[in-house]
């Protein structure tokens, strides 16, 4: 994923390099994270540019026009931004090991279980800036994962996308691979239990052995670091 340094006001967008992409990215986003999955799975090159959220450069708002990360810029100065935008354009333009599925209503309910992880990643967020857990706030999230590891069991399959990842594997993995997190943050009773989600447990361990997420993978205790450098004000982009 590289190491370099998250850019910040004043800096230059660095020069694009013929032919290939670049991703505007910040080392700690769910969402772009989502891009450096799908680009590393289909082993498209690209080069990655930090930005730092909290003081951005100048020129971010000309390439991402409601200024967030991910963004995904072309050797002609075309650019693509929202994460679910940008990852159905790579599968359709690098259509060499496809993410989503062919058939339009297995594809059509893949979408639909994305756009219930919303529900997951709003309550995620609320307990990891809440200063104190509320019990139910955890069991909304349990509540989400739950579906999750029910669909696996009625796929039958080790991926939501069968013997490999597929879209609804990589779009919902950056939120589970924070997930744990809680119990670093908040305390040991916040534990997933595993008894109640098996299959999710066992999907995770073979998400984290896969080619494709190794890339941008960040272990628990890097995660908490940086949410609790955000949640005092001063999120540390660099930390890595
Ligand atoms: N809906 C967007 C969400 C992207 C997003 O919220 N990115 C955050 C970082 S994790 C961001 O760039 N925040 C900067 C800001 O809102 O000013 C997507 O799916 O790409």
């Amino acid at each position: 994923m590289g190491r370099a340094k998250h850019l910040t006001v004043g800096s230059k967008a660095p020069p694009m390099e013929k032919g290939k992409l670049r991703l505007y990215s910040m080392r700690f986003c769910p969402y772009a994270q989502r891009i450096h999955l799908i680009l590393d799975t289909k082993k498209i090159p690209y080069d990655v540019v930090f930005i730092n959220l909290s003081r951005k450069p100048e020129w971010l708002q000309e390439k991402s026009p409601l200024g967030k990360v991910p963004c995904l810029e072309f050797d002609n100065g075309d650019t693509l931004y929202e994460s679910l935008i940008i990852a159905e354009y790579l599968d359709e333009a690098h259509p060499e090991h496809r993410l989503y599925p062919d058939d339009p209503l297995a594809k059509a309910k893949d979408k639909l279980l994305i756009e219930r992880f919303n529900e997951v990643i709003t309550s995620m967020y609320k307990i990891y800036l809440a200063k104190t857990v509320d019990r139910d706030l955890f069991n909304e999230v349990l509540e989400g994962l739950e579906i999750f590891d029910k669909e696996l069991a009625k796929r039958g399959t080790p991926f939501f996308g069968g013997n490999q990842p597929g879209i609804l594997d990589l779009m919902i993995w950056p939120w589970c691979e924070r997930a744990d997190v809680i119990k670093i943050l908040k305390g040991e009773q916040f534990i997933i239990p595993r008894d109640r989600f098996l299959r999710l447990l066992e999907w995770k361990l073979a998400m984290k052995d896969d080619f494709g997420v190794k890339g941008s993978y960040l272990d628990l205790e890097t995660h908490a670091k940086y949410i609790r450098s955000h949640q005092a004000g001063s999120p540390q982009y660099d930390l890595v």
